[in-house]
């Protein structure tokens, strides 16, 4: 995956604060080239380079962006600040590039105040991926074809799970064990109970044994 990736009418902007982000953002591009999502990808830092950011957020829904996702670690204000600059929806990617582990950038970026929403996914990879799927669903809220995209997604996931689960059912299972017998076991056999049996009383009659209730 290049840096500055363009296609031919992006409608999901995908930034991060430096190319040592690359890595873990390329999962959101993977999911969104999966679902068909057109994207562009460049580097924005709110820190280093904040007149790009201003101009990003500012000029990007004139330019058909859709969606915005913003990955940074650290002090994380990448996505806070694009999301100032914009109405778009924006996603956010805590980035564990610090000795923080990205706890750092999740608070940075989700503690966001009252009026400018920027919507978190988990930190690193994962939350990653999730951003690219995200992006596509808001799109998919328009699109059938990617709607579509997305409920495949779904069921194949399942089926993975499942082939998964087979698999190690399969390795777990134990073989089933017979119970010995006493014979197998060398026990003598025990002798045969005395069934027990009702002694007339004296003046009295046996009990009468009654059909089961
Ligand atoms: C953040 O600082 C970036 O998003 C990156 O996660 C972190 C470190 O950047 P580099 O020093 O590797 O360029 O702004």
């Amino acid at each position: 995956m290049k840096k500055g990736v363009l296609m031919s009418k992006p409608v999901v902007g995908i930034l991060m604060g430096s190319d040592s982000d690359l890595p873990i953002m390329q999962e959101a591009a993977a999911m969104l080239q999966e679902f068909g999502v057109e994207y562009e990808m460049t580097i924005a830092s709110a820190h280093r380079t904040p007149k790009k950011v201003l101009e990003y957020g500012v000029g990007a829904e004139r330019r058909g962006i859709k969606v915005i996702i913003a990955g940074a670690g650290w002090a994380a204000h990448l996505a806070g600040v694009i999301a100032s600059h914009t109405t778009l929806p924006v996603i956010g990617v805590p980035i564990d590039s610090s000795p923080l582990k990205g706890l750092d950038a999740l608070l940075a970026t989700v503690q966001m105040p009252g009026g400018v929403p920027v919507a978190t996914m988990s930190i690193g990879k994962s939350g990653a991926k999730n951003s690219g799927v995200f992006a596509a669903q808001i799109i998919a809220t328009s699109d059938v074809k990617i709607a579509n995209r997305l409920k495949v997604f779904r069921v194949e996931m399942e089926r993975d799970v499942e082939e998964k689960a087979k698999r190690i059912m399969a390795i777990t299972a134990a073989p089933v064990m017979k119970e010995p017998s006493a014979v197998d076991a060398g026990v003598p056999a025990k002798k045969k109970s005395r069934r027990r049996r009702w002694k007339k009383k004296p003046g009295g009659a046996a009990p009468v044994q009654g059909p089961a209730a």
